[in-house]
């Protein structure tokens, strides 16, 4: 049984017709891309902004009628994927690389519906490394404040070469282990010149939809 269909699908019952639709990224938020594309099919009117050029490139696969920002001025519900959430609904995003653009689409949506399986749930977030978006200029200072934060940060590779995200930077993924206080060490980030953004999602989601191997889905708000 696939927990991250069974999750995407049942976060897809939220959408109404008429509504202005964010598409997340990743393995989870496919399946929610693949269903609005059915239903779309079946004569479902929404209007929809992608949070990555795969989700637009899936998207425009699907038939889901991709908007320009400039026509809209904000999105009813955003369907999106984490990496870790923790019982307060807070995240870490970002392992797909898409967080700047995920953090973008979800602060403007009335409602941020997380998919994931069960294994994303934890009680304390840090296990997954915490995907820091940097710019290039001096980011050598940028790591060495990052290890100030007492973390372990690796820029991520992709093929022998940097990872570049669809914003032309940097992620550097921080291995805390453990975040005891995320709202401190997000105030700690921001504060850092040359990080764009950083993979802790706080006070954002609505609700999340957890895929469970029961086969059932479980839904924390
Ligand atoms: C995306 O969903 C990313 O923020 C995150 O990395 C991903 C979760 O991965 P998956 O859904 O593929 O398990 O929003």
């Amino acid at each position: 049984m696939n927990l991250k269909r069974i999750a995407a699908e049942k976060a897809v019952e939220f959408v109404e017709d008429g509504m202005k639709v964010g598409l997340g990224t990743g393995s989870t938020a496919y399946w929610a891309i693949c269903k609005l594309g059915e239903l779309v099919k079946e004569g479902l009117s929404i209007q929809a902004v992608a949070t990555s050029l795969a989700s637009e490139k899936l998207a425009q696969e699907h038939g889901v009628p991709l908007i320009p920002f400039a026509k809209l001025d904000g999105l009813d519900l955003t369907i999106d994927g984490a990496d870790e959430l923790d019982h307060q609904l807070r995240l870490i995003k970002g392992g797909g690389g898409a967080l700047l653009r995920e953090k973008i689409v979800a602060f403007h949506s009335k409602q941020l519906i997380i998919v994931a399986d069960e294994s994303k749930l934890v009680d304390t977030l840090g296990t997954f490394p915490l995907p820091v978006e940097i710019v290039s200029f001096a980011m050598e200072w940028t790591m060495d404040a990052l290890r100030a934060l007492h973390c372990k940060p690796m820029l991520r590779t992709d093929e022998e070469k940097l990872f570049v995200t669809d914003n032309g930077n940097y992620i550097a993924d921080c291995h805390f282990e453990v975040i005891s206080d995320a709202e401190e060490l997000q105030r700690r980030l921001m504060g850092i010149p040359g990080i764009v953004d950083q993979g802790l999602f706080l006070g954002m989601a609505s609700k999340a939809v957890i895929g469970h191997s029961s086969g059932h889905v479980n839904i924390l708000e």
